[in-house]
């Protein structure tokens, strides 16, 4: 089995200070929390930029600033959204990818999200895929429902995906797929065999999802964008805190968790 190697999406669109009030928002949060996370045995970061009044914002000089502020750091993987939040438009979602990071997501179709309804149509698919192709960028598929691997396969066939591919089963988001073992496990059973994956449940979700996805020889996500507390009732007190957990969780498995450098090479990251 390959080593551990866990995401940290540290920030998202959605959570609010409201909500969980350690959440990162500025750049200079934003990798000082990235920082905490690596040090406790994330080798990615999933990176939602905020702008000053700390809404979501998919402005490229955000990115930017963020990507230097983390890469001052340390050498954990920066892997930008092109997800943003539901309400931006598909020109705003682009804008990461002119950083050429080594990383970013491709949500791999259209689902509920919530109350909105976030919006990934064919033409916005293939555009994605075929920047990130052109920018040597890994892309991460992000999976809301089983038609979107069908999706991501018919961008395989179209040669805008290169294989081995990456899945991110995003599992739990109200409105999509819930996060049942089953689930995760079924999802599993249709992507290509020489594919990686590492799954995101979202909320109550998150841990069984990730003791599972430990035990399956699959990747783990955690972090405030999926989920707020540390356990019921209980709000997290960081990022880094959930991000331990998992790495002490796969240490008592036996399974030892991968530096960024070795997942790259899981990864087959440029
Ligand atoms: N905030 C969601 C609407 C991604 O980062 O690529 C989309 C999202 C996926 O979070
Ligand atoms: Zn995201």
């Amino acid at each position: 089995m390959d080593k551990l190697i866990i995401t940290a999406a540290v920030t998202g669109a959605e959570v609010t200070r409201d909500l969980q009030p350690n959440l990162p928002l500025t750049p200079e949060e934003i990798a000082e929390e990235a920082y905490n996370c690596y040090k406790a045995g994330a080798s990615i970061i999933h990176v939602h930029a905020r702008d000053e009044e700390g809404k979501p914002t998919q402005d490229y000089e955000y990115y930017k600033k963020i990507k230097e502020a983390i890469e001052n750091r340390c050498n954990v993987i920066f892997q930008p959204s092109t997800g943003g939040a539901t309400w931006h438009s598909f020109e705003e979602r682009m804008q990461p990818l002119r950083l050429n990071p080594e990383m970013a997501t491709l949500s791999a179709g259209t689902s509920n999200f919530g109350d909105d309804i976030f919006i990934n149509t064919n033409e916005y698919i293939e555009k994605f895929a075929e920047e990130m192709l052109k920018r040597n960028v890994k892309p991460e598929i992000e999976v809301f429902e089983r038609g979107m691997i069908k999706n991501a396969l018919t961008l395989v066939k179209k040669a805008l995906l290169k294989p081995p591919l990456h899945f991110d089963f995003v599992l739990g988001v109200p409105g999509a797929c819930p996060g049942e073992i089953e689930d995760l496990v079924y999802m599993v059973s249709k992507i290509p065999s020489d594919s990686t994956w590492t799954v995101a449940g979202i909320g109550r979700y998150e841990l069984p999802l990730a003791m599972h996805a430990i035990a399956m020889g699959g990747h783990v996500r955690v972090g405030f964008e999926d989920n707020i507390y540390f356990k019921k009732g209980e709000k997290a007190k960081s990022n880094a805190q959930l991000v331990e957990r998992i790495a002490n969780l796969a240490k008592e498995y036996g399974r030892d968790i991968a530096t960024p450098d070795e997942a790259r090479k899981i990864l087959n990251i440029r």
